[in-house]
């Protein structure tokens, strides 16, 4: 894949240098947020890792060429254009192939973070096993890319559109350490709080950074989740985005939606239920996990 890459300079040299580099994925700005404070969203949080002195390098393809920093005008395109693709592992060979435009997602951004030698990733939430998964099949890629990519994807949890226990079961069999942000608890994206246990904590940046140098010595392929819980005074109550959630999940039903589709519907969904606060929610948790990471970057640099 490596001669499809391009790598903007300034994360070329960080890398060089053993520099803190971060990279950030696109979904988020293609399918997941709201127009127009996906494309602001996305500069804010690059502009929050230089500020922490990290180079922030956020993924996407253009044009059939995977570009490792985007600068503000391709995020732009990300962001505005029709047509672009949602790109997980399944998809790359379709969208180089075919010259397309796509972003990718937690599963996607993992495979190219590798590829360039990068080992941090923020992100919002990561794609987890489907409420009704034992009928449609349907997990996400990004669980099986967490098997066998070993890169840190500091996430606040998944949301609780999913089945969270499910997506934590899978990831202990898969043999991958979900690591609590001081917190033993599994967050669930809006709310600091699943309800769920977490089995490893860590306390500080410099500890996550220690299991993550480990657990390449070990020569262990999976990467390491970090779950970070969204900041106490931009959490939404549990109970409160369950009556969202179980609207938007009769409205999948109905319209029928299937595969790559059924996290955009659901996100938009909720995001339209629950107003700006979600929103207001999703930001702060995003440029939460953004510091966290820089600091973890900064501890393996
Ligand atoms: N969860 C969110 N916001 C998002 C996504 C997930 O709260 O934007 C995106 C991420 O890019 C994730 C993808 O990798 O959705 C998962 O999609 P799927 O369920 O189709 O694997
Ligand atoms: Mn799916």
């Amino acid at each position: 894949m490596k001669e499809y890459l391009h790598v903007r300079s300034d994360v070329a040299e960080a890398l060089r240098l053993q520099r803190p580099v971060i990279v950030l994925e696109s979904t988020i700005i293609a399918h997941g947020l709201p127009r127009p404070q996906n494309v602001t969203v996305a500069l804010q949080a690059e502009e929050e890792a230089r500020s922490l002195g990290a180079v922030p390098a956020t993924v996407g393809i253009l044009e059939g060429r995977i570009v490792i920093g985007l600068d503000p005008g391709q995020i732009e395109r990300l962001g505005t254009e029709e047509g672009v693709l949602k790109v997980s592992r399944r998809d790359f060979a379709y969208a180089l192939a075919g010259g397309r435009t796509g972003a990718t997602t937690v599963c996607g951004t993992m495979m190219v973070a590798r590829l360039a030698g990068i080992r941090v990733f923020a992100t919002g939430g990561i794609g987890g096993v489907h409420r009704g998964a034992e009928r449609s099949l349907d997990i996400s890629a990004d669980l099986l890319e967490l098997a066998r990519t070993p890169v840190i994807v500091v996430s606040a949890g998944a949301k609780a559109i999913l089945d969270l226990s499910g997506t934590l079961e899978f990831l202990e069999t898969r043999g991958v350490p979900v690591i609590g942000y001081r917190t033993d608890r599994f967050p669930a994206f809006y709310s600091a709080d699943s309800g769920l246990p977490l089995d490893l904590v860590a306390d500080s940046p410099e500890q996550v950074a220690a299991v993550y140098r480990v657990q390449r010595s070990l020569g262990l392929e999976q990467g390491l989740l970090v779950a970070n819980p969204v900041p106490k005074e931009h959490e939404i109550p549990r109970a409160t985005m369950e009556g969202y959630i179980g609207t938007a999940l009769a409205e999948l039903e109905r319209a029928g939606v299937r595969g790559k589709q059924v996290t955009p519907f659901l996100l938009s969904k909720v995001l339209e239920l629950s107003g700006g606060r979600s929103l207001d929610s999703n930001i702060a948790l995003l440029l939460n996990n953004v510091r966290l990471a820089c600091r973890i970057a900064a501890a393996l640099a």
